[in-house]
């Protein structure tokens, strides 16, 4: 097993067991919060999931033609502020979304037996993505991770899950999936490679066609928790890769950090499709567009489903931060594979951390 597959080396032995934890806090067992998730009171959200955000979050229509200056220059503009953005009229059909999070339910609501049938190593397959690793608390969260590339654990997952009659419209839903968010992410990667000032495939011709890549997909599922004041689905992060798109189904819960350090609620929007600038981006942008960190906020009654795409590049590309504008350079060139070797070492990021881990990695200090 590579390295950053191994099992965590923390207090939960297996994934069973971090299942079981959750399902003892959630109502199969005693109605006590356990002692494993309670964050400590600095980390505790000063929001909850329900707030509405005081300062209003970009969105995007990326269906309209009007905007001043054009859309490349708007995304460019809201992605240096924010490092995310909501995106509405996307161009991903409806259905695909609607099929993704039918799914998502039916799966985590099946007996844990079941789910730990697709349960096939501690990155991917059904698990809990984000363990406690530094004793700030762990996240209350199930998720399954399905890898596209390098190499697709969809039709592994569905042998395991359904040896004997298999599941093709789910398999089907994932790949479409899987295609539609590539597409996606790599007009949002051409606009904002425009709105920079360098050649639009600047980012992009690095994800077409491409075996190397890393890329996948990942549902968070967020059980009601009987005390959210103290306990958080998602601690306070920024993503690896190089973007991320998220739909979170149904109920908000998802925050997002403003340079100033303040939390904003995002409101759900059917059909919108949230945007996050990962760390990768960050860097290979010289900056201009800061990784966004986001955390998940719970409650008590309404179970909450999310689920992503995320795209990194092949792990030995070597990552020329783009310097325009005269800007001096202020990461130095990286790969991706060194950054995630680094942040594996990190065992994520901590939530009061004062620096990024990409700039701790790749920053130059000026
Ligand atoms: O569920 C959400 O809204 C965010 C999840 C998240 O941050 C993650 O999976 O990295």
């Amino acid at each position: 097993m590579a390295k950053t597959e191994e099992m965590p080396n923390n207090s939960y032995d297996t994934i069973a067991e971090l299942s079981s934890l959750l399902l003892a806090a959630n109502g199969d067992g005693p109605h006590e919060l356990l002692g494993e998730f309670v964050v400590p009171e600095s980390c505790r959200p000063t929001l909850p999931f329900d707030a509405t955000s005081d300062k209003p979050l970009p969105v995007l229509d990326l269906g309209a033609t009007d905007h001043p200056g054009g859309l490349a220059a708007k995304l460019t503009e809201i992605c240096e502020e924010w490092g995310f953005v909501q995106v509405i009229n996307h161009g991903v059909p409806s259905h695909i979304l609607r099929e993704m999070a039918t799914f998502g339910h039916s799966f985590f609501t099946l007996p844990t037996e079941r789910k730990l049938r697709g349960a096939f190593s501690y990155l991917n397959g059904y698990g809990a993505k984000q363990i406690n690793m530094h004793g700030v608390g762990t996240p209350w969260v199930e998720g399954l991770t399905l890898r596209t590339l390098p190499e697709s654990n969809i039709a592994m997952f569905e042998a395991k899950m359904w040896p004997e009659e298999g599941n093709a419209s789910l398999f089907q839903t994932l790949e479409q999936f899987d295609s539609a968010l590539q597409e996606f992410e790599i007009t949002l990667l051409q606009l904002l490679a425009e709105g920079l000032g360098v050649e639009s495939s600047f980012f992009s011709q690095h994800f077409e066609k491409c075996p190397e890549l890393t890329m996948g997909m990942h549902f968070n599922y967020y059980p009601p928790c009987p005390d959210p004041s103290k306990v958080l689905g998602a601690l306070p992060h920024t993503d690896p890769s190089c973007l991320t798109v998220l739909y979170q189904d149904r109920i908000s819960g998802l925050q997002v950090q403003a340079k100033d350090g303040s939390w904003h609620p995002v409101e759900h929007k059917e059909d919108g499709l949230l945007v996050f600038v990962g760390d990768i981006l960050q860097g290979w942008s010289n900056g201009r567009f800061p990784a966004v960190v986001h955390q998940v906020v719970l409650n008590n009654k309404i179970p909450r489903l999310s689920f992503l795409h995320a795209t990194s590049p092949a792990g030995d590309l070597v990552i020329q931060p783009a310097h325009v504008g005269g800007d001096p350079p202020r990461y130095k060139p990286f790969t991706y594979k060194g950054y995630m070797q680094y942040k594996s070492d990190l065992h994520l990021q901590r939530p009061d951390d004062t620096q990024k881990p990409i700039d701790a990695y790749a920053g130059i200090t000026v």
